[in-house]
């Protein structure tokens, strides 16, 4: 090989050439190429060297699916995630980039750490308790070049395309433009586009339930045409929220489902590495107009709260709390999507009382102006609003 390399390379190029565990040799090939020269000389090389990785994580793959296989005799299915708790967030990102680590250290769960690679092999949830509610998170297996292609990966993808928001985990000892462009590649491929749009229409496919639409007041015409439209295509048992305006162009839109529309932000982890400072700084220069950035460093217990806060945010959810006059307020909210008004309320505690009988909603606001109002079915609610319904 005639490109000039220096002796770090050479050196992590025997270590790599040696090693005969599998597992062991992704990790020294992937070191092998973050010191690889990055001059035109010895492009092919790195190109050669890139296949081969992806070859080998490959083969890795296969055997984890098999062993799987093995294990579990084809009867229960691995890696299939129920939703749980108030809003899901998918943690994606390259294999060893901390994700396990992250969430141990703001959940009760004890997932596998490893400093080798999938440590993590299936799709796996723990669960988040943020103040009175709980955020089900959930570990993607780590994604490689040509995942969205290999079983794992379909069905880590999978789970993205339905999740509430995904978080891009990008390890801040590493080069970030090489995870990002492969974190990006892989949602891509699986069309999954991120932030691309706000979404004015949310859609879940349900189980049971019917047709569930909430935020009517949202749609722009005759919200019986959209009960009509579900009839005709067949569609039995749908959640359609309405957050923004919307018309019903933009419902169609939003029931293709070819491509999925998520929301996203990146958390940074190992804050504490070395070097780690300055990639944190690139991150937000060259993807901050796309994205929030959340730095932590779980080593260091650093800004944990602050993620899990972000994670809130980035659900679009509000919560509020039903009260009986002359009594405390319930303990526990009411979870909605934000844009909900009163309706979508009063539906969830109890529709045939509170919507059907419905007379008057009462909102009690602390921290505003007018404490105390009295309102309609349709009026918007807020994050924290306490409400009072009573019906005849
Ligand atoms: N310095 C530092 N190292 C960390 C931090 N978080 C995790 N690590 C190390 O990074 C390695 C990988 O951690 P994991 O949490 O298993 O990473 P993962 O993303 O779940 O990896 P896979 O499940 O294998 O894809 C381990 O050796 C951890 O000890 C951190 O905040 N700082
Ligand atoms: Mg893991």
């Amino acid at each position: 090989m005639p490109t000039n390399v220096t002796p770090e390379f050479d050196r992590q190029r025997i270590i790599y050439e040696e090693t005969e565990d599998l597992a062991q040799r992704i990790v020294e090939l992937e070191k092998l190429l973050s010191v690889a020269p990055n001059h035109k000389g010895a492009e092919r090389m790195i190109a050669d060297y890139r296949k081969k990785l992806a070859q080998l994580k490959a083969l890795l793959e296969k055997r984890k699916e098999q062993e799987r296989a093995r294990r579990s005799g084809g009867g229960v299915e691995e890696g299939v995630v129920r939703k749980e708790g108030a809003g899901q967030i998918c943690l994606i990102g390259i294999t060893n980039s901390g994700k396990s680590t992250l969430i141990n250290s703001v959940t009760n769960a004890k997932l596998d750490v490893g400093d080798y690679p999938f440590t993590t092999p299936i799709p796996t949830p723990a669960m988040l308790n943020l103040e009175d509610i709980n955020i089900q998170l959930v570990e993607l297996p780590g994604v490689f070049e040509g995942s969205h292609e290999a079983g794992i990966g379909r069905q880590a993808l999978a789970v993205a395309r339905n999740t509430d928001c995904i978080a891009l985990v990008i390890d801040l000892s590493q080069d970030i433009d090489y995870q990002m462009k492969i974190i990006l590649g892989e949602l891509d491929s699986a069309r999954i586009r991120l932030n691309k749009e706000k979404t004015a229409v949310r859609i879940e496919k349900v189980g049971l339930g019917g047709h569930m639409i909430y935020g009517a007041h949202n749609y722009d015409g005759d919200i019986a045409e959209v009960k009509e439209f579900l009839v005709a295509r067949r569609i039995t048992n749908i959640i359609v929220r309405f957050q923004k305006t919307a018309t019903f162009q933009q419902l169609i839109d939003a029931l293709d489902t070819s491509v999925a529309y998520v929301r996203a932000l990146v958390v940074a982890t190992k804050g504490d590495a070395e070097g780690s400072g300055a990639r944190f700084r690139e991150l937000e220069e060259k993807y901050g107009d796309r994205f929030d950035i959340v730095p932590t460093s779980a080593a260091r217990k650093e800004n944990l709260d602050g993620m899990s806060w972000a994670f809130y945010r980035h659900l679009d959810i509000l919560r509020v709390y039903t009260k009986i006059p002359g009594k405390q307020r319930e303990r526990k909210p009411i979870v909605l999507p934000e844009g909900s008004v009163v309706e979508d309320a009063a539906a969830k505690v109890h529709k045939e009382l509170f919507v059907e009988r419905f007379r008057s909603a009462v909102i009690l606001r602390d921290n505003d102006k007018i404490k105390r109002r009295v309102v309609g079915l349709s009026y918007p609610l807020q994050d924290g609003d306490v409400i009072q319904l009573a019906h005849t």
